[in-house]
């Protein structure tokens, strides 16, 4: 399979991490881009019209994408236990927190696009203030609603969260989350430790 890559993007680290954590990287070549949402690469508009990363293209020729699919195909393509729940009203419960988690990233993401790609005449500090809310409280919920649910074990929404406080970190280094969320923090040092966080640690 190609995986479409950056090692930058949160949303491949996700990928890369479910590859590690379910022992499944070997089956995977990295195709690196360098993309953004003013510059494209040919060859990833050709599997992806949407020109966004991760893609993966699958033995067959197909084109799988966005992270959350791409995850979910690969949790079928292991035999250890499951990142995500197969059944029931956990599953659903899990795909929601998951999807709160992927907001976090896109707030994430779209703030470095307004802060970073954006002529600096045409900037907006509303809607940094709005990511950065969105941002906040959906900390701010996990840390006292989902703490011991993340801390259960390192399935899709703990791989998540540990992209988003991971990318936090080296996009907005100042933004406390650490002092606003103790208990993720605590969390967030001991899960850093494992291999498959090492492997895939964004250097910018
Ligand atoms: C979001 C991927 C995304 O925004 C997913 O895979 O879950 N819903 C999608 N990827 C960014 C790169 S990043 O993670 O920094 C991307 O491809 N940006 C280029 C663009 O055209 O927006």
């Amino acid at each position: 399979m190609v995986l479409f890559h950056s090692p930058l993007s949160p949303f491949v680290r996700k990928v890369m991490l479910v590859l590690h954590e379910t022992d499944q990287l070997q089956r995977v070549t990295l195709h690196p881009v360098n993309i953004s949402p003013v510059s494209g690469d040919p060859h990833l508009a050709q599997d992806n019209p949407i020109g966004k990363i991760p893609a993966l293209r699958l033995v067959d020729g197909t084109v799988l994408h966005d992270s959350r699919v791409i995850c979910e195909y690969l949790d079928t393509q292991h035999v250890g236990p499951p990142l995500i729940p197969r059944e029931g009203s956990a599953r659903w419960r899990r795909l929601t927190l998951a999807s709160q988690v992927d907001a976090i990233l896109d707030a994430a993401v779209s703030s470095r696009y307004e802060s970073f790609l954006r002529p600096a005449d045409k900037r907006w500090d509303g809607w940094l203030q709005a990511q950065a809310q969105k941002i906040r409280s959906s900390l701010a919920n996990l840390e006292q609603q989902h703490l011991a649910e993340i801390a259960s074990g390192f399935d899709i929404v703990a791989i998540g969260v540990a992209c988003a406080l991971g990318y936090l970190d080296l996009r907005q280094p100042d933004f406390g989350w650490r002092e606003q969320q103790p208990g993720l923090a605590a969390w967030y040092a001991q899960i850093s430790q494992r291999p498959s966080m090492r492997a895939t640690e964004p250097v910018a």
